[in-house]
């Protein structure tokens, strides 16, 4: 099966590990959110893409499931204590990526053709595509006002009220080289367990992409399990934005765009309402602590679209 894969940040970094551990390289290709990306200390960081590209080289933090393993802080604490902006932590190793890819792009490099070189000095065989090579910027609309996302995530740790969500650049923005081609020639699509409001409703907005996706072969993975994000401030949104969390709420946002929706054992009885949604239903573990447990899922999603969704 060829598989084109809608990721964001941790969660659907684990999912995608799973499915590249299943799948031959030229048959999973993973499109990854950089609406998060900013300018911080003059570097180009764009968080979903590391996070995707460390997964799958194996070199991730298990703790963070964000940022490098075996990393050193000493830069970072030096920064701080000059009085540098140290609220968002880039390990020593890390900062080599983010050095690295600002002086290519300075260069006049596209990202899509940085990740590619990066993915392969890392070792990682599976196509990892940006949404796209323009640069795009989720602004957060809050009763605080309007925050740049990381200053959101990050500075503020959720803190402030939701009520909207914008994305600086979209209009102008094209898909990455690779990126309709993946969606069009993939047998099915899946979307990761990441943020529907911040990690794939950006790169659903990208201009084509969404009625790629749309075209009845994309599945989604619920990243609500049990009315509580897996992680991050998805559940906190729903509710900010008047909106109970649950998965039935990912489902009725994905409504027109999915046929098939995976959800969690703790979620069995929303079946009912989100089959009455017109989607075929998957009920099995997607909690995903363990590399192990990355593989079964996307073992049983893979079952689920080769069954045609039965
Ligand atoms: N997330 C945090 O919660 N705190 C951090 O200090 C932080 C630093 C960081 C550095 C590099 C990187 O690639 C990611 C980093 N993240 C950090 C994660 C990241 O900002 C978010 O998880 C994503 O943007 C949301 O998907």
């Amino acid at each position: 099966m060829i598989i084109a894969a809608l990721a964001g940040g941790v969660g659907g970094a684990k999912l995608a590990q799973g499915l590249a551990r299943l799948l031959p390289p030229g048959n999973l290709t993973i499109i990854v959110n950089t609406a998060d990306d900013f300018e911080h200390l003059g570097l180009r960081i764009c968080p979903d893409l590391d996070t995707v590209c460390y997964t799958l080289a194996g070199i991730s933090s298990r703790q963070t499931g964000w940022g490098r393993a075996n990393e050193s802080w000493n830069t970072i604490t030096a920064l701080g204590q000059l009085g540098g902006p140290a609220w968002f932590r880039i390990g020593d190793r890390d900062l080599a990526t983010h050095l690295e890819r600002t002086r290519r792009l300075h260069r006049g490099e596209p990202l899509s053709q940085v990740v590619r070189e990066f993915s392969d000095a890392w070792g990682i065989e599976h196509l990892i595509l940006p949404m796209t090579d323009s640069p795009v910027a989720t602004i957060v609309r809050t009763n605080e006002g309007d925050l740049a996302f990381q200053e959101y995530f990050v500075h503020r740790e959720c803190r402030p009220r939701v009520h909207g969500f914008e994305f600086l650049g979209i209009d102008a923005a094209l898909p990455a080289p690779g990126v309709v081609e993946a969606l069009t020639s993939a047998d099915a699509i899946i979307i990761c367990p990441s943020n529907p409001w911040v990690s794939i409703a950006p790169i659903l907005a990208v201009p084509f992409i969404r009625s790629l996706v749309a075209g009845g072969k994309a599945v989604a993975v619920s990243p609500i399990v049990g009315g509580r994000a897996l992680r991050g401030p998805a559940a906190k949104m729903y509710s900010e934005m008047g909106m109970k969390p649950s998965a039935l709420a990912v489902a009725t946002q994905y409504q027109d765009l999915v046929g098939g929706f995976v959800m969690d054992h703790g979620d069995v009885e929303l079946t009912e309402a989100i089959r009455e949604l017109g989607m075929q239903t998957l009920v099995c573990s997607t909690v995903m602590h363990s590399l192990r447990d990355r593989r079964q899922l996307a073992g049983d999603v893979l079952d689920f679209l080769q069954a045609g969704w039965k």
